[in-house]
């Protein structure tokens, strides 16, 4: 853990990782129970990314997400309750329910969305910051995508974008060295995310992604710099998810041995805690951290869980309207 963190601001990283991976926990629970429809995708071992990128940025930023955007959009102090409700399908969801974990979106906060179609945020990320530009002021947007997601189409579309246009957009590439069920590294041509945005312009800077204090450093004089008005920038985090793609996939075709030893030698949590009891909090206040975040986002399951289903008279409200083609053809 780099020594750049004092200790109090590391505590409220722990306390924001700790909140995370517990509201995933009790998501997980959920979806074991059938409570939960539809694909969860873990951001386990991943949280750091989280809490150095999005907790630096201001409210009225922008953040666009991804299908494993929990801890993405909880860092960017969306509601942790009517995002439970809304993974629950429940009245009272972020989205009235009817979005699910991958269509969160929260605009109170500024994120306008987490986003299944791997790699599309990027472009929707580069239309965000455009219109900030044109508005005149002084917000950014952050877009956070896996490492699968720069062999897609919208990775050079979004970045070429942003640069001609020195849009104020802050690019993360969260990799995790795994796109589903496929290690990214073979299937990457050349170096990778740093490597394909300065070939176009874009300054870029690798960094351990498990280190919260690190990520802070490096995001924070990103943000800085983009928020003055000097152009894109990537960040690409190294991390590790702890699970299998989604909750109900055991990874079996990730081996075994090389699964423990990262999450035993990378868990950012354990490092956090490490580097606290190191810095002299005392280890019972590190528990009373956990059993707090666990009190906190199990409250909020027990209270989805009880929460009614939308009301079918709203099942079209806030979609697209479009006009069917029938009408449209007269
Ligand atoms: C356009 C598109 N193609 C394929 C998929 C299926 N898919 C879902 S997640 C995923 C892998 C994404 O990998 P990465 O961007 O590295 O994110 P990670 O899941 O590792 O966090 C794929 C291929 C999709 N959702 N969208």
């Amino acid at each position: 853990m780099r020594p750049n963190i004092d200790a109090d601001r590391l505590r409220e990283h722990y306390r924001l990782m700790l909140r995370i991976r517990a509201f995933e926990e009790c998501a997980i629970e959920g979806a074991v129970e059938k409570r939960v429809l539809g694909a969860i995708h873990p951001s386990i071992g991943q949280e750091a990314v989280a809490a150095g990128v999005v907790s630096n940025l201001r409210r009225d930023d922008r953040l666009l997400s991804t299908h494993r955007g929990h801890g993405h959009t909880l860092a960017k102090g969306a509601d942790p309750r009517a995002m439970m409700c809304e993974l629950f399908g429940r009245a009272g969801g972020s989205c009235g329910g009817k979005g699910g974990s991958m269509h969160i979106a929260d605009f109170s906060v500024g994120m306008l969305g987490a986003n299944g179609v791997v790699s599309a945020n990027i472009t929707i990320a580069a239309g965000a910051a455009h219109a900030i530009k044109l508005a005149g002021d002084d917000r950014i947007v952050a877009c956070l995508f896996g490492d699968g997601a720069i062999n897609r189409g919208p990775f050079l579309e979004g970045l070429n974008w942003a640069q001609v246009f020195q849009l104020p957009v802050l690019f993360v590439c969260e990799d995790n060295g795994w796109a589903a069920t496929t290690r990214t590294s073979t299937m990457t041509g050349g170096d990778g995310a740093a490597a394909r945005a300065r070939s176009i312009g874009l300054p870029a800077e690798t960094v351990n992604g498990n280190d919260v204090g690190a990520v802070e450093e490096v995001s924070r004089a990103a943000i800085a710099r983009v928020r003055a008005g000097e152009g894109p920038m990537l960040i690409h985090a190294i991390t590790f998810r702890h699970t299998g793609h989604t909750s109900a996939d055991p990874g079996a075709y990730r081996p075994a041995e090389e699964v423990a030893r990262r999450i035993a030698e990378e868990d950012p949590v354990a490092a956090t805690r490490e580097a606290l009891r190191l810095a002299g909090v005392d280890p019972a206040a590190l528990d009373a951290d956990l059993a707090a975040a666990r009190a906190e986002m199990g409250g909020h399951a027990a209270f989805a869980a009880a929460q009614p289903y939308p009301d079918a008279d709203g099942a079209f409200d806030d979609v697209q309207d479009t006009g069917s083609p029938r009408e449209m053809a007269y």
